[in-house]
């Protein structure tokens, strides 16, 4: 949910105006739109490239998980594992466009250590993709993009910590 939604879903429940707390809020959420739309478009452009190169730094800095008896060892295996990174860089366009992190939450990081570890999916290697997605990713914005689009890319890898 978006916090204009959230906050009127909030509102209503209790019969009541939207509160300047909430309205400082949702001012920030809508000054920010443009630069949140940009972010978006640029990870849903490049998200082929980003995935690409995150793995080769993934793979050099863990070369254990592509080795035989590593988790994403053989092609199958590893075009799954890239295949994770590309869901969770899905999921970090839809919290940047949401402005909030709910949707990555409940989509992606719900239950996501006992998964992997029922997988047998060193869940720490994951989080070092993140944040190879995030280096990719951020070093083609701006300053300020990047410290936007890094939030939501530390979100995720925080979780997996
Ligand atoms: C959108 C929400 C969502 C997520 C997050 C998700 C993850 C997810 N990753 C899986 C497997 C997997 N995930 C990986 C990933 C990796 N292995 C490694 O060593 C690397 C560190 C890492 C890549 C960065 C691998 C290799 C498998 C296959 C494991 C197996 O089948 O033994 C599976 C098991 C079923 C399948 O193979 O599809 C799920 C459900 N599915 C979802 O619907």
């Amino acid at each position: 949910m978006s916090i204009v939604t959230k906050s009127i879903v909030n509102a209503d429940a209790e019969a009541r105006y939207l509160s300047p707390g909430e309205l400082d809020r949702i001012k920030a959420f809508v000054t920010t739109g443009a630069s949140r739309l940009r972010i978006a478009q640029t990870l849903s452009e490049s998200r082929e490239r980003i995935i690409k190169q995150a793995g080769d730094k993934l793979f050099q800095k863990r070369p254990d998980v592509v080795s035989p008896g590593g988790n994403a060892y053989g092609e199958e295996m590893t075009a799954t594992c890239l295949r994770d990174m590309d869901y969770y860089l899905r999921l970090v366009t839809y919290g940047v466009v949401a402005g909030d992190v709910t949707p990555i939450e409940e989509i992606g990081l719900v239950g996501v250590r006992e998964m992997y570890r029922s997988l047998g999916t060193p869940i720490d290697a994951v989080a070092e993709s993140v944040r190879a997605m995030k280096d990719v990713a951020c070093g083609m914005m701006s300053v300020e993009d990047a410290a936007e689009a890094g939030s939501y890319f530390d979100y995720v890898a925080g979780a997996m910590q």
